[in-house]
């Protein structure tokens, strides 16, 4: 059995995965508006990803026999001024989620719950990925500009997302 602190850890937890999942579909709105589909792809993608991990701990918390409740998800932002600060809001986003899933292992060890601090290993693997992928597409826009051919090329590379994993 869940604690209730770790109970509402998780579901503090899963509004933002779903908070995520919305912000990302936001990016991808804002990437169609700018005819740039591989980018919307990339983010309809990741936004996909975060429907999963919300599932995942909503499972989980119903598994250990506690109970989800599903808290209003906030207004994402709608305007980035260009792809690069996009994929900096990107980066700094999973950097929070990271922080947030590691406080909630914190509260795991304390507690001595084994069987959630197990489930969250695979989030804190995961949070490894998604912060390296989305610094790996900031530094090629910072390199390479976000300009001509090196978006364009950049652009259709994100396109593939989904194809090459
Ligand atoms: Fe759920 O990992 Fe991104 O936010």
């Amino acid at each position: 059995m869940l604690s209730k602190a770790l109970q509402k850890a998780l579901n503090e937890q899963i509004n933002k995965e779903f908070y995520s999942s919305y912000l990302y579909l936001s990016m991808a709105a804002w990437a169609e508006s700018r005819n740039l589909p591989g980018f919307a792809h990339w983010l309809k993608f990741q936004q996909q990803e975060e429907n999963g991990h919300a599932m995942k701990l909503y499972n989980y918390v119903n598994e250990r026999g506690g109970s989800v409740e599903l808290g209003a998800i906030e207004q994402p932002p709608s305007d980035f001024k260009s792809p690069t600060t996009l994929f900096e809001e990107v980066l700094n986003h999973e950097r929070f989620i990271t922080a947030s899933i590691n406080k909630i292992y914190e509260k795991a060890v304390k507690e001595n719950d084994y069987a959630t601090q197990v489930k969250l290993h695979w989030f804190i693997d995961e949070q490894v990925e998604e912060e390296a992928s989305a610094s790996e597409i900031l530094n090629t826009l910072k390199m390479a500009g976000e300009k001509g051919p090196a978006l364009l090329m950049l652009d259709r590379q994100l396109a593939r997302r989904g194809q090459q994993r």
